[in-house]
């Protein structure tokens, strides 16, 4: 297992997030990344790759108002982090010209602050994954320290703490390169981003483990399976043998799709400890399911996405990594 990091990551630092009608200190933190660090032990260093990478699946205009939202938010006098508060269900098409306006159309929540690092944080979390998936190109499982998450964004959306989608963005690379790519996502929460990014995209397919959305975020997708989507929603309260099964026919379908390579998208989140979650595995469990994982002989590129309980992520992590 190799295991890639960027320190770059850590110039994200949101301080807040709206929630349950209160601003609430922001619980995806730089100090996640550190307790993982200091977990895994010695990391490799990764390259810059421009924006071709960002931009096979990330719109254009999109990436530009994360690359500039937070200027802008200081230039309209405003201070620390910039988030929507008004968003454009009826989609009319018309010119923006107000940050607010601007955030608002190209975000799902307010769990996304945007601060004077995410730029950087979210495209060296990107480069971090295509470091993953080189090395699992090449036949060798690779782990990439990733932060913000990020398969909350979509290819013109952030939401979730989520900005750059990762695992697309390197899913997609290694189809480039001529693979069949299976993208499995066992964070807690169902990837809306990358189902939006990857719905109908040939020799690419998503495989999701999740809490149901009519109990949990982002409760607006995630319960229908349709071509190279497949949606597996799991009733809060589940446990190691629920999960397992689930886990064990989503790999089944991995493998009826022909897929020779795995982006796993791992939230450790999942965790009985989690704060915001409500599922019930233990630190011993992730490397089981990652024998499981293992076991179907497929090469894996995994990146971080959730995982909220401190004390306890870098061993949960560890425990998943163990496994392989
Ligand atoms: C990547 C990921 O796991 N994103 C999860 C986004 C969930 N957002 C909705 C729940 C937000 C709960 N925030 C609690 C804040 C306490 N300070
Ligand atoms: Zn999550």
């Amino acid at each position: 297992m190799r295991i890639f990091w960027d320190e770059r990551q850590l110039a994200h630092r949101p301080s807040i997030e709206f929630f349950n009608g209160a601003l609430e200190p922001a619980s995806e933190t730089p100090a996640r990344a550190e307790q993982v660090l200091a977990a895994v032990g010695r990391t490799e260093p990764v390259t810059e790759r421009g924006m071709a990478p960002l931009e096979a699946v990330h719109d254009p205009a999109y990436l530009e108002l994360l690359r500039t939202a937070h200027d802008e938010w200081l230039a309209a006098g405003r201070s620390g982090d910039a988030l929507p508060y008004c968003f454009p269900i009826s989609r009319r098409p018309r010119k923006l010209e107000r940050v607010d306006a601007r955030l608002g159309a190209h975000a799902t929540d307010t769990c996304a602050p945007i601060t004077a690092g995410t730029w950087e944080s979210a495209t060296w979390a990107a480069y971090t994954a295509l470091a993953a998936v080189d090395s699992a190109l090449a036949g060798e499982h690779a782990f990439a320290v990733t932060r913000p998450p990020g398969h909350h964004a979509g290819a013109a959306f952030m939401g979730g703490y989520s900005y750059m989608n990762h695992a697309c963005v390197s899913a997609e690379h290694a189809r480039a390169a001529g693979r069949r790519v299976a993208v499995l996502d066992l964070d807690y929460h169902m990837g809306n981003g990358s189902e939006d990014i990857l719905a109908g995209r040939d020799g690419l397919f998503l495989a999701s483990l999740h809490a149901d959305p009519s109990t949990d975020y982002p409760f607006f997708w995630g319960d229908r399976s349709e071509g190279n989507i497949r949606n597996t929603p799991l009733p809060r309260g589940t446990g190691f043998a629920a999960y397992d099964h689930a886990l064990a026919e989503a790999l089944e379908w991995i493998g009826e799709q022909g897929c020779d390579l795995l982006v796993i998208s791992f939230g450790a989140d999942t965790y009985r400890g989690d704060p915001i979650s409500h599922f019930e595995l233990d630190t011993s469990d992730y490397e089981r399911l990652a024998q499981r994982i293992a076991g179907t002989n497929l090469r894996a590129a995994i990146v971080l996405e959730g995982g909220y309980a401190l004390d306890a992520l870098g061993r949960n992590v560890a425990s998943f990594l163990a496994g392989f």
